[in-house]
């Protein structure tokens, strides 16, 4: 059991291009491990490799209310299927107390590697094709405040700048 810090917004590390997994193997298994204890002890439902300042494409979801549905995605990659939308209310660990509305594809296909390097892929809908999105955002250093007004973005960049300068001193 291993906790990792978490980057926050607006730490310009959150903007690295995280560089594809070339083996997966018992290293990438230990970060997934650990990527797993510091999501569930947070308490979140989706990590990226990028918020734990490990620039490769690795990333890890549950979406279950009981942590029932541990899912590795590793090198993942997305298509749209439809044209619809969804909206869903965002938060992210390396946002911690902000929420907003983001729009994003509804339903889309991931293909992606598991913990043991197998490939698969899925069709998600709903919060799972939301968190997907939001975590393959991170691998490309993109924020869910980047889908947000410049107004808002720069209000909770401010909000959060405050907050690590009081814990700072
Ligand atoms: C991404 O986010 C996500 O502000 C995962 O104080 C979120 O796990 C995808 C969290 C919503 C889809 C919908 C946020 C924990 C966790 C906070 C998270 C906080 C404590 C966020
Ligand atoms: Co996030």
């Amino acid at each position: 059991m291993a906790l990792l810090p978490i980057l926050e917004f607006p730490d310009p590390r959150l903007r690295t291009v995280a560089k594809p997994v070339t083996e997966v193997d018992d290293k990438i298994r230990k970060l997934v491990d650990d990527m797993f204890d510091t999501m569930y002890d947070a308490p979140g439902i989706g990590l990226a490799a990028s918020q734990v300042n490990v620039h490769k494409r690795v990333v890890v979801i549950d979406v279950s209310e009981d942590k029932s549905q541990p899912m590795v995605f590793i090198n993942p990659e997305i298509e749209v299927l439809d044209a619809e939308l969804c909206e869903y209310d965002e938060g992210c660990l390396s946002v911690p107390g902000f929420y907003e509305t983001v729009v994003r594809p509804g339903h889309i296909r991931v293909r992606a590697l598991d913990r043991d390097g197998i490939p698969f892929e899925i069709d998600p809908q709903g919060v799972l094709a939301v968190c997907i999105q939001h975590e393959l955002d991170h691998l490309n250093g993109k924020l869910f405040v980047d889908h947000i007004s410049p107004f808002k973005r720069t209000r909770i960049r401010a909000k959060l700048e405050k907050k690590h300068k009081a814990e700072a001193r």
